[in-house]
């Protein structure tokens, strides 16, 4: 099937679905400018994930995660919501139970105007106390963080005086309760699932289209190279996010 037959297609089945959801990763934000983690410029390309993304890399060196994440919200910061998010966003009007899942931690989504979001893997504009009080901000800024020359300069201190860490899921960490249990139960409910700009490598979401499948729905794919999941999609688009989910939009 040409790549112009696929798009019709999936805009043909799509007109007659009425539980869509869509599940994205780092991809869809590229070319907002946002780096992603694997491939060429990723950011595992240049930093060890186990030396930054875990519990143990934290507790071993709080203030060089912190020093990346600072970096990344640097990198994020100016960013804005390229039309692959706002046709997302766009979608929840013409599917008003449309729930989009996102392993992205930019924010990009709700800029866009995307309401019925599942934020998968945190909120890097977040913070939460490491110490576990309960604490959770939203931290623009950095926050007083513990000061001279400790070896925890750097790390945003917690109102009961523990280290406030990143409010994102880490390798080995599980993924709020409250949260994956609604994707799963949407992911079983839906008719169609976009699966757009993610390795579909990182688990539980890379689980979540095979969940949709046995449920009956329609896997579509949106990504510039081939993944995992790109054999048992059952369509699969090929190109930037920011020109094929115009590109779909307009045929609807
Ligand atoms: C474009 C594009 C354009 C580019 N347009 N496309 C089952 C099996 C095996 C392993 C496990 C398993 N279950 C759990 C695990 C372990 C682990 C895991 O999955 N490991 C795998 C790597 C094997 N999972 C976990 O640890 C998870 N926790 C868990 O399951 O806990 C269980 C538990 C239960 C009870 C108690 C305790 C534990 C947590 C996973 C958390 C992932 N966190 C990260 C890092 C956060 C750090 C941060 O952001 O600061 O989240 S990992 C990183 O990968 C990040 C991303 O959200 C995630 C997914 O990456 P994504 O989005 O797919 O990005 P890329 O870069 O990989 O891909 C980009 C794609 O876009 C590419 O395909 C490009 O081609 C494409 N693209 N430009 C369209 N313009
Ligand atoms: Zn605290």
């Amino acid at each position: 099937m040409s790549d112009t037959d696929a798009l019709r297609e999936v805009a043909r089945r799509l007109r007659a679905a009425t539980r869509v959801m869509a599940l994205t990763g780092a991809g869809i934000s590229a070319e907002s400018g946002v780096p992603t983690f694997r491939g060429p410029d990723g950011l595992w390309r240049n930093f060890r994930a186990t030396d930054l993304a875990t519990p143990g890399a934290f507790a071993r060196d709080p203030a060089l995660v912190w020093e990346w994440y600072r970096w990344r919200r640097s990198r994020i910061r100016d960013a804005r919501p390229n039309p692959g998010h706002l046709v997302l966003a766009r979608f929840e009007r013409r599917w008003p139970a449309l729930t989009l899942a996102t392993q992205n931690v930019d924010g990009l989504h709700t800029q866009a105007g995307s309401r019925r979001l599942l934020e998968l893997h945190g909120n890097i504009w977040r913070a939460r106390c490491a110490a576990r009080c309960g604490r959770t901000v939203i931290q623009d800024v950095d926050g007083a963080a513990a000061p001279g020359t400790a070896p925890d300069a750097g790390v945003p201190l917690c109102a009961c005086g523990g280290w406030m860490r990143p409010d994102i899921v880490w390798f080995g960490e599980a993924l709020d309760d409250g949260i994956l249990s609604r994707t799963l139960d949407e992911a079983a409910a839906s008719d169609a699932l976009l699966v757009v700009g993610t390795s579909s490598v990182v688990y539980p979401a890379a689980a979540l289209p095979g969940l949709a499948r046995q449920h009956g729905a329609m896997i579509v794919e949106v990504n510039v190279e081939d993944t995992p999941l790109t054999g048992a999609a059952d369509f699969v688009l090929r190109g930037p996010a920011g020109e094929v989910l115009p590109a779909l939009e307009a045929l609807l």
